[in-house]
């Protein structure tokens, strides 16, 4: 694993290479262009990096940079864009890299005694900017301010990354995506060979995750909690309305029985809209949700590796399929806080966050286990992280994807030390959000992550991991 922990500092995230970027172009999921107005754009020409600086990133190679912001139809906060461009021997310019983050938001860790007096607030207030939401009890926040100018978010960066005492580190609130794979044969027929592999459609016979077997020990997960933190779950599925976790302190009224900031957040919570209604409106997340837990031996639909677990709904990508780096710490925070063992995490950013990395840091310690999805880039995770499968915590499990003949799938990344386990993750028939008797088939490492997260719910009533080796 390349990866060295940096300071946190904006200036130290590293662009990934060209061909990451050319792959990681071909898995994003566009928004939706009616409502994408651009609201300015600047063709500064580079260096940037000093003095009027307009773009957040850097990259060497390019020859100009252009920043846009959007406001997708899907997300209530504009999307800042930075593009880099290369001219080539004839002179046309090639798009190298575009870089997505949140446009009128960023999240820095201030030192929580100058929060406490005040000085912080002051400082953000002189800049322009006013202290957001609280993302952790130890100085995390959002900071907010208004877009109209590119240069804002940069000078804001470095003008908190001086404010020496007070600011610990400040960054960009980056784009993640979900990592399901567009591009994969679809089998309308599909049957769940992830589970149980008997060489149907061509598969070969065993390359599963022997389910069977694991069953045969444990099906039962009731007491276990699995957070799917992802675009949400159809709360209503008929294979899944059985399975969802449900919050005790907290009824549906209107208001916020149990004071924790959400009102009526009874399986789960949205952290786009900061409400408790996590109903999944891309169908990612009930995909998700279906492999992970679907009820088994009901006589409908399909079976989740665990029949009978509690699936926690942690909402922060929209309709789009994208989200906030910020919005994915408030639920894995909320995860955390009520009792969440797994969180399965099947999307992922090429850009390293200080603020994720100290919040799965905090999952570390409160023991819960987090299952994330490595990418479907077709790269080496040893050399090019994906975030937050690559980060260095002893709690991660980063798998990669499988087809039915138990082959690396074509997408999947790898990557020796940086990729713990493979799972099935191509042509996976589970649960689907259209309707509540609805099943589809999708494919990606987004797949293959929930089977894992799926298996921790088994065996995580075992006193060892032997039952975890036998599935595997
Ligand atoms: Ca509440
Ligand atoms: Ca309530
Ligand atoms: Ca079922």
């Amino acid at each position: 694993m390349i990866f060295t922990l940096a300071t946190g500092l904006w200036l130290l995230n590293q662009a990934p290479d060209d061909s990451v970027t050319e792959a990681t172009q071909e898995i994003q999921v566009p928004h939706k262009p009616a409502q994408a107005l651009p609201l300015l754009a600047s063709e500064q020409p580079l260096p940037r990096a000093s003095s009027g600086l307009i773009t957040v990133h850097a990259h060497p190679a390019a020859t100009r940079a252009e920043v846009t912001l959007v406001q997708p139809a899907d997300l209530p906060y504009p999307i800042r864009l930075e593009k880099f461009y290369r001219a080539d021997s004839n002179g046309d310019e090639q798009l190298m890299e575009t870089v997505e983050m949140v446009g009128n938001r960023l999240m820095a860790r201030f030192s929580p005694v100058k929060l406490a007096d005040g000085t912080v607030e002051t400082a953000l207030s002189a800049m322009g900017a006013e202290l957001g939401r609280q993302l952790d009890t130890r100085g995390l926040h959002v900071v907010n301010f208004s877009p109209e100018d590119p240069a804002t978010l940069p000078m804001l960066l470095a003008s908190l990354s001086e404010l020496s005492g007070q600011t610990i580190f400040a960054e960009p609130d980056y784009i993640v995506r979900i990592l399901e794979s567009p591009n994969d044969p679809r089998y309308l027929d599909g049957s769940l060979w992830g589970l149980r592999n008997t060489g149907q459609q061509g598969g070969m016979a065993g390359a599963d995750v022997n389910a069977q077997s694991a069953w045969e020990v444990r099906s039962d997960a009731a007491t276990v909690i699995v957070g799917i933190v992802d675009t949400g779950i159809r709360l209503t599925h008929e294979d899944l309305v059985a399975n969802l976790w449900v919050n005790p302190n907290e009824i549906s009224d209107g208001t916020d029985t149990d004071g924790n900031g959400f009102v009526d957040d009874i399986h789960g919570i949205n952290a786009i809209t900061m409400n408790g209604n996590p109903n999944d409106d891309h169908g990612h997340g009930t995909h998700c949700a279906g492999t992970v837990g679907a009820v088994g031996d009901n006589g409908i639909g399909v079976v989740g590796v665990a029949w009978n677990v509690q699936l926690m709904a942690l909402k922060f990508m929209s309709s789009g399929g994208g989200g906030a780096t910020s919005d994915a710490i408030t639920c894995i925070q909320y995860g955390i806080d009520n009792g969440a063992h797994i969180l399965s995490n099947s999307w992922g950013g090429t850009f390293f966050s200080q603020a994720l990395y100290d919040s799965l840091k905090d999952a570390l310690e409160a023991g819960v286990i987090i299952v994330a999805a490595s990418g479907n880039f077709t790269s080496n995770n040893d050399i090019t992280s994906i975030f937050p499968a690559s980060l260095p915590l002893d709690n991660i499990v980063s798998v990669a994807s499988t087809t039915r003949t138990d082959a690396l799938s074509n997408f999947s990344n790898f990557g020796q030390g940086s990729v713990e386990i493979a799972a099935p993750g191509s042509d996976i028939l589970s649960t689907g959000f259209e309707s509540d008797s609805s099943y589809v088939i999708k494919s990606g490492t987004s797949m293959a992550a929930p089977h894992v997260a799926g298996a921790f719910g088994i065996v995580k009533r075992r006193v060892s991991g032997r039952y975890l080796v036998s599935a595997y």
